[in-house]
């Protein structure tokens, strides 16, 4: 185990967990897990915005599709603050593939395959406090 820090960490419910009417539980569990969230919004990203979001994809067969996924429909941004919550949210989110994510996990318990181009996972978690801080400037810096 690492040393306890607070950190931040930018966490996105997708376009899917919007449209799903999954935005409650979502927050709920990070709630749940003791976290507190310190910014939310509801909002529809612009090409750009999503662009610079997702750059170290910029070239992956998957780009193309997971932008036009993400400007599908609106989604919540939010930031959430605690002792490692970087890696504590990636641990509630769980893996990227939702069909192999843990049970337990969101992507485990409220996602699966839909057979499209770009996985739908429902969330979004920072990976890294350097990634966290830039991806909150990206979301929140402009407010
Ligand atoms: P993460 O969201 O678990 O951090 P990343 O590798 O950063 O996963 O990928 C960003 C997003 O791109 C994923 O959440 C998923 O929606 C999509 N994605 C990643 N890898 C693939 C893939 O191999 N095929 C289709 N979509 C993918
Ligand atoms: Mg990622």
């Amino acid at each position: 185990m690492s040393s306890t820090k607070v950190e931040r960490t930018l966490i996105l419910v997708k376009p899917d967990g919007v449209r799903r009417g999954l935005v409650g539980q979502v927050i709920s569990r990070i709630e749940s897990k003791g976290y507190q969230i310190t910014d939310l919004k509801l909002m529809n990203p612009t090409r750009a915005l999503l662009e610079e979001h997702y750059a170290e994809h910029k070239g992956k067969p998957f780009f193309e599709p997971l932008v036009e996924f993400m400007l599908s429909g609106p989604i919540v941004a939010m930031v959430a603050e605690g002792e490692r919550v970087i890696e504590g949210f990636r641990s509630l989110a769980g893996v990227t593939d939702p069909t192999v994510a843990a049970p337990g996990t969101i992507r485990g318990d409220l996602a699966r395959d839909q057979g499209t181009k770009v996985v739908q996972n429902l969330v979004h978690g920072s990976d890294s406090p350097e990634s966290a801080n830039r991806e909150i400037a990206i979301f929140f810096g402009g407010k």
